[in-house]
């Protein structure tokens, strides 16, 4: 803990660190929050073995929040409340280096609180709002971002990386997950197939958030979103993805480790709240074929993480924290209960955004 005190120390913070506690369970980063006599912190160890560029990632960080805040002012809201705040080194930088480890803090929103679970419809439906406001404010940032993890929503890399831990089968597990292994090769064609898109330009390439997923919003007390945080993975790709994976995780009635894959569904409701909440913002914006293909960008996305998941298990747990032996295995297969789901209700998911755009 001494050493926690040290790093928060490099940071400019307003009076001095009196407690530093651990938030939540980021499965790449850890978390902490710093009190000062002031006001409150977050502290972040950046996984420098996932992110192997921390500074780029700072600055894409860095340049994308600017840019919200000043649309936040525009839209007459607060910019220290409604966008992520970077707080830098007393040096100037947006990171510390203590020499093994890279760090970073940005400013605690009080009065926030995080979901891990769509239990209202008007939690989605704000949650929907929350994300195309974000793509939206977004629209006209032009610079280049740097592709800090590289093709990470790029089905055609998580393929090639797939088939390299089939090849290599570095923990010898791949005989005992013969039947989820097939879930994938089945899929392969059709997924690759929506990727091609992207790579001849059918699909646009936007500011995504890439990592969307309910907890990494802050909402208010009333449900109404204050804050897109967790900003590490903010790259250039496909808007779809953003929308996929919030519709990975809002939906599913479990939990996305459930132990009992019976309460693992995708709740076509609560699909149905989120994609009016996001067309809110960008149904106007978007083009015909990010309309013709926003469904099933939620089949594509929790494909990808079955095979993340999956690979993961086989590689020998190396890139997601686990809290026992099974647990990538597990994920596998609830993600892949809630794929299912979401193959069986597809086309009632194309006629709700039909219906709603
Ligand atoms: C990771 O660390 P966290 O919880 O924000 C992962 C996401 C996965 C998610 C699964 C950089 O996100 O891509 O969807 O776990 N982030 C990275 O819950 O790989
Ligand atoms: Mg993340």
């Amino acid at each position: 803990m001494k050493h926690l005190y040290n790093i928060a120390e490099q940071f400019m913070l307003e009076g001095t660190a009196t407690e530093i506690k651990t938030l939540g369970e980021g499965f790449i980063n850890d978390t902490y929050v710093v009190t000062t006599e002031r006001r409150r912190y977050i502290l972040q160890r950046k996984n420098h073995n996932i992110f192997p560029d921390v500074p780029a990632m700072m600055d894409n960080i860095k340049r994308v929040t600017e840019h919200l805040k000043i649309k936040v002012v525009e839209r007459g809201g607060d910019p220290e409340r409604e966008v992520l705040t970077v707080v830098p080194t007393k040096s100037g930088e947006l990171y510390h280096h203590d020499g093994e480890n890279y760090w970073a803090v940005s400013l605690f929103i009080e009065g926030s609180v995080t979901h891990d679970k769509a239990d209202t419809p008007l939690l989605a439906y704000m949650g929907g709002k929350g994300i195309g406001g974000f793509q939206a404010m977004l629209a006209d940032f032009n610079e280049p971002l740097k592709e800090v993890i590289k093709g990470f929503h790029n089905m055609r890399w998580r393929l090639e990386q797939w088939d390299k831990a089939l090849t290599e089968d570095k923990a010898h597990r791949k005989a005992e997950v013969s039947e989820e292994i097939a879930w994938i090769e089945s899929r392969r064609a059709k997924m690759l197939e929506f990727w091609a898109m992207v790579e001849r330009g059918e699909l646009p390439m936007r500011v995504t958030h890439n990592d969307t997923k309910l907890s990494n919003i802050l909402f208010d007390t009333n449900d109404n979103v204050l804050c897109v945080i967790d900003l590490d993975t903010v790259m250039s790709s496909t808007s779809l993805n953003d929308f996929g994976d919030a519709i990975r995780s809002y939906t599913n009635t479990g939990k996305e480790d459930d132990t009992d894959l019976n309460r693992v569904s995708m709740d076509i409701n609560i699909f149905r709240h989120y994609t009016e909440g996001y067309l809110s913002e960008r149904g106007a914006t978007m083009s015909a074929n990010e309309k013709e293909w926003l469904a099933f960008a939620g089949l594509y996305i929790t494909f990808e993480q079955v095979l993340r998941f999956l690979m993961d298990y086989i590689d020998g747990d190396t890139y997601y924290k686990t809290a026992y032996p099974e647990h990538n295995l597990v994920r596998t297969r609830a993600q892949y209960r809630l794929l299912q789901s979401m193959e069986e209700q597809y086309p009632t998911m194309q006629r709700i955004v039909e219906e709603l755009l």
